[in-house]
């Protein structure tokens, strides 16, 4: 992409109504406008992010074997009755009448929906275990909007359900999500950790929150310290195996959001120089609530001797769009973001210190073309501008390297990689600096596979 074509509306200075970095650095990189208080238009650079994180969300389900679907953002009322949550849910649930003046609501959670569609197509224990999700815009009308992206009204979550016959098949269900979720955060470059949780109105008494530890981050946490070093499984795990090593290893120490945080426990379980409380963001939770919705929704299957069994469900949500905040929370410096290779917009900036100057315009050409052909997405900036502002520009939007252009390394046939991470430059044959990409891309893919 030429960024003389792009759209990429940068901002010198830090926005007046961002309180955090996130957010202050989304609004300077061009990734997203404000439409009006939690709601977000995504623009070119935000939204491939966006992608980028939402395509990893569908890998690490699909690799867990649930299966997507797509349900709608406008739902009836009728169903929430059904369950009794329509009113429960109150203020912040946004209501709409019809031109029929029939009562619809955008959905700030699915399991009505899902329930409902569960149990008018699955009659037989032999359909089960599912887990089906998808991933689609909520809308929950929020007290206090606020963080940008990270407390929105309108915004994006992966939310999956599971359906079972028996309370120990449906913890085999929630623990291949736990397992799906640690691979998931940790595919975004983020250390995630795994607390007990409160259910709110979701329901349930079996629930963790997986949290990024950030100074920003709307929650206190409390955790024993060893959890934060855990390795998640790698991409060879089985998910048809017993997974409850694993969980069991995430959960054997103490780890609690501050409104299921016990300190006497803490302090009697967890020596003092390993107690770490810290503040974290939300980025996944999820639940096991039983027959908390197939009881009152009728959601019935037949059982192998005839008998009618009422199914066991819990719900498991990412926050995908609070991701692209997260991520920017846990990876930035004084100059901007630093997106870790997997989410990155493009794999490769590429300046052009002087454009006008033939030689150098040539070059830029060649390198742009070779870079594409061999499959990384480059953003070239061909901009007739000062190389000072390029350079800021560049890494305020945070692509993992940049390759810098111009007519002094030209002559001694050298062109400049910089990582975006740990600011080194190497002054490399064109070459030697295109191997050194093609390494870094195999890397990426290496680990997603
Ligand atoms: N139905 C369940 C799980 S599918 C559910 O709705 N869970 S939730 O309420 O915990 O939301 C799931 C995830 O969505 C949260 O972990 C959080 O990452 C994200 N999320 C929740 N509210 C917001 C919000 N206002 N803005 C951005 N992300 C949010």
């Amino acid at each position: 992409m030429r960024l003389s074509r792009y759209f990429l509306p940068l901002l010198r200075d830090d926005p007046k109504e961002a309180e955090i970095v996130s957010h202050k650095l989304m609004l300077r990189a061009g990734l997203i406008r404000q439409a009006s208080a939690g709601i977000y238009s995504w623009l070119p650079l935000g939204f491939k992010v966006l992608h980028k994180i939402e395509q990893i969300v569908r890998e690490e389900q699909d690799r867990a074997g649930a299966l997507e679907l797509l349900m709608p953002t406008i739902q009836p009322a009728d169903l929430w009755k059904e369950s009794g949550r329509y009113e429960a849910y109150g203020k912040e649930m946004l209501r709409i009448e019809d031109r029929h003046e029939r009562e619809m609501l955008y959905g700030p959670t699915n399991e009505e929906l899902i329930t409902a569609i569960f149990r008018d197509a699955v009659k037989s224990y032999k359909d089960l275990p599912r887990i089906l999700y998808h991933i689609q815009w909520k809308f929950r009308d929020e007290i206090r909007p606020r963080f940008g992206v990270m407390r929105g009204r309108e915004f994006l979550m992966k939310d999956s359900y599971s359906f079972d016959l028996t309370v120990e098949d449906a913890r085999k269900s929630y623990n291949k999500m736990f397992v799906a979720y640690l691979r998931t955060f940790a595919r975004m470059g983020l250390k995630s950790v795994p607390m007990v949780a409160e259910t709110g109105p979701i329901g349930g008494n079996l629930s963790h929150e997986f949290i990024i530890l950030a100074e920003t981050g709307e929650s206190e946490v409390h955790c024993h310290k060893d959890l934060i070093a855990l390795e998640p499984p790698g991409a060879d795990i089985d998910y048809d195996d017993d997974l409850s090593p694993i969980v069991d290893a995430f959960t054997g120490k103490y780890a609690a959001t501050s409104e299921k945080h016990e300190a006497e426990r803490f302090a009697k379980e967890v020596a003092e120089k390993d107690r770490v409380t810290a503040r974290g963001i939300e980025v996944g939770h999820i639940f096991f609530f039983g027959t908390k919705y197939s009881e009152p929704m009728g959601a019935r299957v037949q059982g192998p001797d005839g008998e009618l069994i009422t199914v066991q469900m819990g719900s498991y949500g990412i926050g995908v769009s609070r991701l692209v905040g997260a991520i920017i929370e846990a990876s930035h410096d004084d100059q901007g973001i630093i997106w870790p290779k997997s989410v990155a917009p493009f794999d490769v900036g590429l300046i052009n210190v002087k454009v006008g100057d033939a030689a150098t315009d040539r070059a830029c050409e060649d390198i742009y073309a070779k870079l594409e052909a061999a499959g990384l997405s480059v953003l070239y900036d061909d901009r007739d501008e000062r190389a000072g502002a390029k350079f800021a520009a560049m890494d305020l939007i945070g692509l993992p390297f940049q390759l810098v252009v111009g007519p002094k390394g030209l002559a001694s046939g050298e062109i400049e990689l910089k990582e975006r991470l740990t600011g080194a430059r190497h002054s490399l044959t064109f070459e030697s600096a295109f191997n050194r990409l093609l390494t870094s891309q195999a890397e990426t893919k290496r680990d997603a596979s």
